[in-house]
């Protein structure tokens, strides 16, 4: 049985959202971050750079969360949650996976470290202020591309809609989703779905 080592509600949580909806059994393995495990020498050894989400299986250990839920989703053609290779619909999907975790994540991240998680003393406005120009940017870009979709495949829902889901959910988190109702409606949709509920609760 495949183990994702996690530490809910990070980006662990975009791997657990994949699994759920594929309804396949796995082990969970809780990186406890406030006892700093993730920087322990033993979660070293699947991650050198002592982050989560790790997924490991008898033949193979993935890190990169889009990474493992491209993987996972091809290991389940059946789910149909990823379009057949070569397709013009796998270009789109591949595009807006990549998106996610490359375009929208790293100002996500800096955006909620400089006005939320560090103390006062250490956060940099500017830092902050860029982060959410350049989410603004990109939240426009797929907002814009979702205007007229119920999903980034049209009416099918696939992996695309976990990756930049999960990407939502942060943005909901740091109060930046709100400035766009299509995302805010598209973001709804996918909290409808059980497997959501199952990863994130409420
Ligand atoms: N690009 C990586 C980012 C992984 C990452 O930064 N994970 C964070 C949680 S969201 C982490 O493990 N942080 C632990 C730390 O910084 O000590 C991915 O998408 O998997």
């Amino acid at each position: 049985m495949p183990t994702l080592y996690e530490f809910p509600p990070t980006r662990s949580n975009r791997v657990k959202w994949a699994l759920e909806e594929l309804g396949i059994d796995y082990t969970s393995s809780f990186v406890d971050f406030f006892k700093s495990e993730q920087q322990s020498e033993q979660h070293k050894r699947i991650h050198p750079l002592g982050l989560v989400p790790v997924y490991q299986t008898d033949t193979y250990t993935m890190y990169e969360s889009v990474a493992i839920l491209l993987q996972v989703l091809d290991e389940y053609p059946h789910a149909k949650l990823a379009p057949p290779i070569g397709t013009a619909e796998r270009g789109i999907y591949y595009q807006w996976c990549v998106f996610s975790s490359a375009e929208l994540d790293p100002h996500l991240f800096d955006f909620m470290k400089h006005t939320m998680h560090l103390s006062e003393e250490e956060r940099v406005p500017q830092i902050a202020q860029r982060a959410e120009k350049q989410f603004r940017a990109r939240g426009q870009v797929l907002s814009d591309f979702l205007q007229d979709k119920h999903y980034v495949l049209g009416q099918h829902f696939s992996g695309a809609d976990i990756a930049l889901g999960y990407s939502c959910n942060w943005a909901a988190y740091t109060g930046l989703l709100k400035e766009y109702p299509i995302l805010v409606e598209y973001y709804a949709r996918l909290q409808c779905r059980p497997s959501f509920h199952k990863v994130f609760g409420s």
